[in-house]
């Protein structure tokens, strides 16, 4: 079943079986991230979490660009008549919830990238637990070019995903990679043919819809969590998860499924 919702124009809201595909929407300026369209992210995001039937979100974008940050244009971001703003206004209210939400979803979520993915827009990809990229698509920390640090998480998700030194040549020189290098180094976790890109990301958002999603939301919790702490703290994390999915359906199910030789069902959220 198809269901198409649009909050604003410039976001397309569409659920077909167990995956939501949120579309940023904004082609003629690179789907550049305004007030309006992260409100509207935040919103579909929080629905999305409280729908037991979305199994799946998958972040995309119109156009021939993924995201190109914020809106350099945005009244009130800019800076006007060299009057300084506060940035961190910003970051506080809009990209900061924006980006614990898309973490925190309890549902894998996946970055279609159809194009250049730069500043918080790079960022919203990487929070995204599997970055599936067009091969003439590319990213850019665009950050420094205007005298910024890395945000939306961005300081936190290149570190882990590709080490420091990767991480500082990326931010500080501001280079813009091909989706071919950043799966060679790490960044992202496929590449794939421009003519196969649109049905790989619908078979793979298929694929993920189908697996045990709470588990995998744990799994994703467990790792981030466990990089940044101690061997004995994520053992203790982790007996502490499989308690909770040990009593689940899904674990149920997954060892019926595998004593029947038949695929299984998974149900839980
Ligand atoms: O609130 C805060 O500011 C704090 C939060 C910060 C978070 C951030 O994301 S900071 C980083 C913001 N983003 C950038 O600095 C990226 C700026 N854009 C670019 O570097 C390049 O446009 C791209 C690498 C993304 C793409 O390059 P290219 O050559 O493919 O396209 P282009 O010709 O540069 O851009 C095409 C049009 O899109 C152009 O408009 P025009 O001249 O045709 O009317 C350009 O101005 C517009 N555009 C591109 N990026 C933005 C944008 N308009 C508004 N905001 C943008 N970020």
């Amino acid at each position: 079943m198809m269901m198409t919702q649009t909050a604003t124009p410039n976001l397309l809201v569409e659920r077909q079986g167990a995956v939501l595909r949120l579309t940023l929407n904004r082609p003629d300026a690179l789907n550049s991230l305004d007030g309006e369209l992260i409100a509207a992210l935040r919103s579909a995001l929080d629905e999305a979490a409280g729908q037991p039937q979305v199994r799946c979100v998958v972040l995309g974008a119109s156009g021939r660009a993924f995201c190109a940050g914020q809106d350099l244009k945005e009244a009130g971001v800019a800076p006007e008549g060299g009057r300084a703003k506060d940035l961190g206004d910003v970051v506080e209210r809009n990209y900061k919830p924006l980006a614990l939400r898309l973490r925190s979803m309890p549902v894998p979520t996946m970055a279609a990238v159809n194009g250049v993915a730069a500043g918080a827009g790079a960022s919203l990809a990487l929070l995204c637990d599997l970055v599936v990229a067009r091969r003439s698509a590319s990213f850019v920390q665009a950050f420094s070019a205007i005298g910024l640090v890395p945000d939306t998480g961005a300081t936190w998700t290149l570190p882990r995903l590709i080490g420091r030194a990767r991480a500082l040549g990326l931010t500080f020189l501001g280079e813009r990679i091909s989706a071919e290098r950043a799966e060679q180094i790490g960044l992202i976790w496929a590449c794939v043919d421009d003519a196969a890109f649109d049905s790989e990301v619908v078979a793979l958002a298929a694929r993920l819809a189908a697996l045990p999603v709470r588990a995998l939301a744990k799994t994703r919790q467990l790792l981030d969590q466990g990089l940044a702490g101690s061997l004995e703290a994520s053992l203790e994390a982790e007996a502490e998860a499989q308690r909770e999915l040990g009593f689940g359906f899904d674990f149920c199910e997954g060892v019926a499924a595998f004593a029947e030789k038949r695929p299984p069902r998974f149900a839980d959220r």
